[in-house]
């Protein structure tokens, strides 16, 4: 019997979860979501929400659960589960590929300075007092302290997800995915001048990169982190041939 472990919280995993729902699989899925906000999205296949303990906590999961395979959809920014799967596939022989989607690319109109990690986007803001909206989450908002000359704009999924290390912010909360109308509002009504971004590529966080070649606003864009070595595909639909090709999921939709 064939199992396949979703790895999700991307607006991709919530697509591929849609398909495997739909499709007549021969085999049963279920969608794994780490538990870092409060009321995730449900999902149309049984979710579990958690840590796993690790990657020998992930090996044990893949036995208990029998998981033959696994689908490494979680954002790019999630490198250690990302890692954690690729060591746990390796030990266990599970087949393993990854959900990617391609990093953003400048237009025509685009000012952005790319920088390779979090310390490369604080070094990077002025030491002027600027408007400076974090779209990064709420994870790494510590490391701006060295900069509290600023005013941060957060955006965040959860209310009370904000830190007192920041002098002076003002926060929205509001969960993805983005318009472009919106995030241009946003901008404009808080007299913002610089952007931090994570280069997270996909459509549910483009719209402030849209909104800021509008504006004409600068992005500082943080680089993706390494990922391990593993077998990729660039679309739900090439996930769906992989699993057919493995011989677990049919690809004819239910009832017909
Ligand atoms: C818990 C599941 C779907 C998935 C939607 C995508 C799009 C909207 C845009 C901004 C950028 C940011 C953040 C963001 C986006 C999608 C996608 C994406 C960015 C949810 C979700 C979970 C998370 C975790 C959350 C992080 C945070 C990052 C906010 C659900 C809504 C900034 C990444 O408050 C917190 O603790 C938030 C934590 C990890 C990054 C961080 O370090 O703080 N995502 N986001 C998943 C889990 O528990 O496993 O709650 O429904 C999913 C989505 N967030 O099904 O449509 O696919 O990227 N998520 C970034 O890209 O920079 C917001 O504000 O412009
Ligand atoms: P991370 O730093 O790569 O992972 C940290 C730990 O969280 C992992 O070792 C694992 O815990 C647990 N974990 C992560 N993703 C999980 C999943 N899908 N199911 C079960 N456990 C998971 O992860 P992160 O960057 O905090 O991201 C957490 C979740 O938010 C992921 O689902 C990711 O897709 C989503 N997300 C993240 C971002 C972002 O900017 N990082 C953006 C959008 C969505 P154990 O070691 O205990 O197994």
């Amino acid at each position: 019997m064939t199992r396949i472990l979703l790895l999700g919280g991307t607006t991709e995993a919530s697509q591929l979860a849609r398909a495997l729902a739909d499709a007549a699989a021969d085999a049963d899925a279920v969608f794994s979501y780490a538990g870092r906000t409060d009321n995730p999205v449900a999902q149309p296949l049984p979710t579990r929400i958690g840590g796993f303990g690790g990657v020998d906590g992930l090996i044990g999961y893949i036995r208990d659960q029998a998981i033959t395979h696994i689908v490494d959809a979680t954002h790019p920014f999630a490198a250690q589960m990302s890692h954690n799967a690729a060591a746990a596939c390796a030990q266990t022989g599970t087949a393993l590929i990854a959900l990617e989607r391609p990093a953003w690319q400048a237009q025509a109109g685009d000012d952005w300075t790319h920088v390779p990690d979090l310390e490369g986007a604080v070094a990077a803001l002025p030491d002027d007092p600027s408007r400076v909206f974090l779209a990064i989450g709420k994870q790494n908002l510590a490391a701006f302290a060295a900069k509290p000359q600023h005013h941060y704009l957060l955006r965040l999924v959860d209310p009370g997800a904000g830190i007192s290390a920041l002098p002076h912010t003002s926060t929205v909360i509001a969960r993805g995915p983005f318009d472009v109308a919106g995030d241009t509002a946003l901008l404009r009504d808080h007299a913002i001048t610089h952007i931090v971004a994570k280069n997270a590529g996909g459509t549910g966080a483009e719209a402030k990169l849209e909104a800021a070649r509008h504006l004409r606003l600068p992005v500082i864009l943080i680089d993706r982190p390494a990922l391990p070595p593993r077998e990729t595909a660039a679309s739900v639909a090439q996930v769906m041939a992989w699993l057919a090709h493995s011989g677990t999921v049919s690809t004819t939709e239910r009832g017909v």
